[in-house]
């Protein structure tokens, strides 16, 4: 008799020989795998073998799932959302598909029989990270929530060849290394070179007559590039949901090929295959600053084009007319990467199809929706015009007759007011000119949104202030969320079971539910058991930390965490000239009586971006320094965490006790790392930005470490003329001092200079402002964690009121406001079912 490898009721799947699910099968399968896909034998075997092996295991049992939900979508024509984004952050795929299928455990226990290690196994896979941090992570986030509640949907991307680069530490220095993330093969997607789309670049335009002697335009391109799709797919949590992200990849047309070669140019030939495939060679590492690069413009267009060349197909496929281009499909554009797509929906409606235009501008808008991720004016799109005709020519035609359009309408609305007209053109002529991205987006959807309550208000009075008052029914806010599928269940499974002993397992699909836990947080055997999983959490953490920094950690100090890419407004620096104040502290007064504490640092730097690797090598430079320092007597210590990711982000935030959010007010959008932090039973010290405000009002005040100034108080500060060196007394001044003296610097007094006079003479983020608040809120934080017990019912609410932020929610309400999309049920269908 075969042992079952599941017993979870919701597995209704009709099982045939090949997908079975008993542990006999299983390992059967996962042998011939090793034979028949990697072609080797245990001896030869590598982990990544075994790993592949794995995955080839699950994804089989994958396809069926993925086959009905294509089919069932199919036949109904079922409206389908498009979320179109340049980045998507996966990380890995077999732990989460695991969890989702709910056979991780079996699988575990049937690996481990083999005399395998399974964690071993996991760790093997090389995570695609085709994002550079928050908005690629919640494009992730999203499409398995979608996945989830069963919408029909399609993530449209790039399939980078390289994703973001590995950063190493070396002698205390961010260096970048290429992400090769493809080179053991990619288990988990599926080419379909069958739905190949060509996509034009360059070249000119002309008028001409069509056959019916139409008025049409004509674009005479001067470069094809082919546009593969690459395709994998995304399950729902116990769902028979198998969605699909189609990511492209850019190659050279064959028909170009063969022109060039059949002139004799090899060499000519094989370059521009290479050209071509520089498209999706790799992604921009800049998160929030605009790269103003002809091949990123190229990119986002190719993508963009490819995909809604796709939906065309779509559509033809399932027989719906191109009129109805916005029945059918709901695309939402996260942020303005993909924004060219209201122009080239309109090229493909007019041009392509001969649809009048006002007809097109009804799809195309009816089609789109907007998200914009941030306030920092460094990040907002803006394409010099020059660069934009020479690319994408009959696009700038489309977008000049857009924008002749919409300026009527603001003349009609604002008579006379000519300033608001320059101000909303979507062509920037205040010198040099420029093509307004953020613009295009705004006028080219229906609904516009921002990413937490404070940053969707801040939209609404600055950077779109003009479209809110031509349209202010169309904003709205819809504050971000994350999985708990991959944030708690997967990646912190003690909690996940501790939980689910005490209210049933609800509350993963329902993350509300995590309120009843409220009342066990006065009992005191329940806060023992929630204080015993964070302590084998940080315990596990301490053993990684050990490896990848050689840095020994005790897991009974307060863990203070901050992991997010390294930006000024995000205030690293904040931080570390906080552990300062406290070695100097220690240095001035040994036995002074502190609260042991590990500073956990992580996140990657723009390679560009010089004063934030000089952040890392301060935060570097200080550890280096207190961690040896036997005055410290270990109870301070820093350490630098390699190369932040997904990976390493699903054991970082279960171990945090603090989760530090200490942006500059009104400079982060909403942040989603806090949410994962505060779900995974972290306190918060932070400042009144982003999610951090509804973070604090869920929680509740008391737990919850508040900080700083407010964004009025903020924007009133420096139209009053701040001037950093008016905070430079007490405490803060020993501490810029002692930096500034070259004491973590082997007495190079130049090393920190530029950031230390960046922050004496400018500091635009504030931080001196902050300090003393900082500080201050820091020195509650240690008094708290003396008392573990009440600690432990802080930690326990914040996770209990922690409902609100699971990407369910925001998927929800995405769908209710602007989708419209009504959840599909997906039933199996056996193979009998799909025989021609
Ligand atoms: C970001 C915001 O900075 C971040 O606060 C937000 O949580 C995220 C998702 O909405 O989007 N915007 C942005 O350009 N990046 C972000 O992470 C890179």
């Amino acid at each position: 008799m075969a042992t079952p490898l599941v017993a979870v009721e919701h597995r209704t799947e009709p099982q045939d020989e090949r997908t079975a699910l008993t542990k006999e099968a299983f390992q059967r399968d996962f042998f011939n795998n090793l034979f028949y896909i990697l072609g080797k034998f245990p001896t030869l075997a590598t982990k990544n073998d075994y790993y592949q092996a794995l995955a080839f295991v699950v994804r089989d049992r994958m396809l069926q799932r993925w086959i009905s939900t294509a089919a069932a979508y199919t036949k109904q024509g079922s409206r389908t959302v498009a979320y179109f984004s340049a980045e998507f952050l996966m990380g890995p795929h077999l732990g989460n598909n695991l969890v989702n299928l709910g056979i991780h455990d079996e699988v575990r226990k049937a690996v481990t029989e083999l005399g395998l290690d399974f964690n071993e196994l996991l760790l093997e896979e090389d995570e695609p990270g085709l994002g550079n941090g928050g908005l690629g992570r919640l494009a992730a986030c999203f499409i398995e929530s979608l996945a989830t509640l069963q919408i029909p949907s399609l993530g449209y991307g790039i399939r980078y060849e390289f994703g973001i680069f590995h950063q190493e530490i070396v002698d205390g220095w961010q260096t970048e290394r290429t992400d090769k993330w493809l080179r053991f093969g990619n288990p988990w997607e599926i080419p379909r070179p069958e739905w190949a789309v060509h996509v034009k670049l360059g070249g000119y335009t002309e008028p001409y007559r069509d056959e019916f002697y139409r008025h049409r335009v004509r674009w005479v391109p001067d470069r094809l590039v082919a546009a593969v799709p690459y395709d994998t797919p995304i399950l729902g949590y116990h769902t028979n949901t198998a969605n699909t992200l189609r990511l492209w990849k850019a190659e050279a047309p064959e028909s170009f090929d063969f022109a060039v070669f059949n002139r004799g140019d090899y060499y000519g030939a094989v370059m521009q295959k290479v050209s071509s495939e520089n498209l999706s060679k790799v992604l921009y590492p800049n998160d929030e600053q605009l790269q103003g690069k002809e091949l990123r413009l190229s990119q986002q267009y190719f993508f963009v084009s490819a995909s809604l060349q796709d939906m065309f197909r779509i559509l033809k496929i399932q027989k719906i007319p191109v009129e109805r281009f916005h029945e059918k499909f709901a695309a939402q554009l996260n942020d303005t990467h993909p924004a060219i797509a209201v122009a080239e929906l309109m090229r493909l409606l007019i041009d392509e199809n001969v649809v009048p235009w006002e007809q097109a501008w009804d799809i195309t808008r009816r089609t789109f929706a907007y998200t914009n991720h941030t306030l920092l004016p460094e990040a907002l799109e803006c394409w010099p015009l020059p660069l934009f005709a020479k690319l994408l020519p009959r696009h700038l035609e489309i977008i000049f007759e857009i924008n002749a359009r919409f300026l009527d309408e603001v003349r009609i609305r604002f008579y006379g007011d000519e300033e608001r007209i320059a101000r909303m053109s979507l062509i920037d002529e205040r010198g040099e000119r420029y093509v307004r991205m953020a613009h295009l987006a705004c006028v080219g959807s229906h609904a516009i949104n921002g990413v937490a309550e404070l940053h969707s208000e801040l939209l609404k009075q600055d950077v779109l202030r003009d479209f809110y008052e031509l349209w202010p029914t169309r904003f709205g806010n819809k504050t971000n969320g994350v999985t708990p599928r991959r944030w708690m269940a997967l990646s912190n499974p003690r909690l996940t079971k501790l939980v689910s002993s005490h209210i049933g397992d609800e509350w993963i699909t329902d993350l509300s539910q995590l309120r009843r836990l409220e009342p066990l947080a006065e009992d005191a055997g329940f806060r023992q058991q929630w204080l015993d999983v964070k302590r084998a959490c940080k315990c596990d953490f301490a053993a990684v930390a050990l490896k990848k920094t050689g840095i020994t950690i005790d897991p009974d100090s307060l863990f203070d965490v901050q992991v997010k890419r390294i930006h000024e407004y995000k205030r690293q620096h904040l931080n570390i000239l906080h552990v300062v104040a406290l070695y100097h502290r220690l240095r001035s007064n040994p036995n002074v009586d502190i609260t042991p504490r590990t500073f956990i640092f992580g996140g990657k730097a723009a390679p560009g971006y010089h004063i934030a690797k000089l952040i890392i090598k301060l935060i570097t430079s200080v550890g280096d320094v207190v961690n040896r320092d036997p005055a410290v007597r270990d109870r301070l210590k820093v350490v630098f965490l390699p190369n932040f990711n997904v990976k390493n982000g699903q054991r970082i935030y279960p171990a945090a006790d603090l989760s530090e959010q200490v942006s500059t007010a009104g400079k982060e959008a909403s942040g989603t790392g806090n949410m994962k932090f505060s779900m995974n039973g972290a306190l918060t010290i932070g400042t009144m930005d982003g999610a951090n405000i509804e973070i604090r009002e869920e929680v509740g005040a008391e737990n919850f470490f508040l900080f700083g100034l407010t964004t009025p108080e903020v924007g009133a500060l420096k139209a009053s003329g701040y001037n950093p060196a008016n905070y430079l007394d007490g405490e803060l001044k020993e501490v810029v001092e002692l930096i500034r003296s070259g004491f973590f610097s082997r007495g190079d007094a130049e090393l920190f200079r530029p950031l230390i006079d960046g922050l004496v003479h400018h500091d635009p983020y504030l931080v001196f402002a902050d300090f003393d608040s900082y500080s201050k809120a820091q020195q509650q934080v240690s008094a708290a964690y003396q008392d573990r017990d009440h600690w432990a019912r802080m930690s326990i609410l914040n996770s209990a009121r922690s409902g609100k932020f699971s990407s369910d929610r925001t998927i929800r309400e995405y769908c209710d406001d602007i989708w419209k999309a009504p959840a599909v049920p997906i039933r199996l269908l056996t193979q009998e079912d799909v025989k021609v």
